[in-house]
């Protein structure tokens, strides 16, 4: 008897194992690269955040040299190329209905505030998943955060190393601020699935897991807004490009 029930459940395991690779295989990932475009020679404007990070001693000793560029707008010129950049630090997101959401990671994503700076600047999450606001500074920085749906929040973290974990209940892009550190701020992306990224250093996402069929694709930046395509994937891999434009290129 106790041999048939193991028997029984091994099968049942296998088969789960089957559907899950199955599901795995059927599913869709998309790739793409976030582009920005300009009038020839009008590239996005570049702050000196060390101007006002060596305001801050503690935090202006961890840079070997000085800091130049924004948080704001993080972009890389494109070899060969005077009229677009690739652009780190877009949220590509599903917005269209795309049926019951897997649990949320059990790992948590982290916010960091290193060297003044919250790292990394934008970062996404599902409703329900842990994000760890961390700082590894050794001053003290606040993260306050006034969402509109969820509730508003704001941690004072006088002491290195001191963490406050917080979960968000409902999807919304929301900023995050130091009031010790004006020129400090993030954003945080909550969504209610798993099918979210945010642009790398070279401008790449990429998304898995997604069913096939067609989709409603947006694209969201802090600066240059908020733009929505509609894409059919299918099983495999899938590619889609998005260019924002800067106010005024043609
Ligand atoms: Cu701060």
């Amino acid at each position: 008897m106790l041999r048939s029930i193991r028997t029984g459940m091994g099968s049942a395991l296998a088969f789960g194992i089957i559907c899950a690779a199955a599901a795995a295989q059927d599913t869709g990932t998309l790739k793409g690269t976030i582009f920005l475009s300009h009038k020839a020679g009008e590239p996005p404007k570049r702050t000196n955040l060390f101007n006002d990070i060596k305001t801050e001693a503690k935090c202006a000793e961890q840079y070997e040299k000085p800091q130049v560029g924004s948080e704001q707008v993080v972009s890389k010129s494109i070899e060969g190329k005077d009229d677009a950049r690739i652009l780190q630090y877009a949220i590509i997101y599903v917005s269209s209905d795309v049926g019951p959401a897997s649990a949320p990671p059990a790992e948590a994503k982290v916010l960091d505030q290193k060297g003044c700076l919250y790292i990394p600047h934008v970062v996404t999450l599902q409703v329900d998943q842990t994000l760890e606001v961390l700082n590894s500074d050794p001053i003290l920085h606040n993260i306050n955060a006034q969402p509109e749906k969820n509730p508003a929040f704001n941690y004072g973290q006088p002491q290195k190393g001191m963490k406050n974990p917080v979960i968000f209940k409902k999807p919304e892009i929301f900023k995050v601020k130091c009031d010790v550190h004006k020129w400090m701020g993030a954003w945080i992306g909550v969504f209610p699935h798993a099918f979210h990224a945010v642009s790398n250093e070279k401008g790449e996402f990429e998304i898995k897991g997604l069913p096939p069929g067609e989709h409603e694709i947006t694209f969201w930046h802090e600066v240059f807004g908020e733009q929505k395509q509609k894409v059919t994937i299918k099983a495999g891999e899938n590619k889609l490009d998005h260019t924002f434009k800067m106010e005024g290129s043609g």
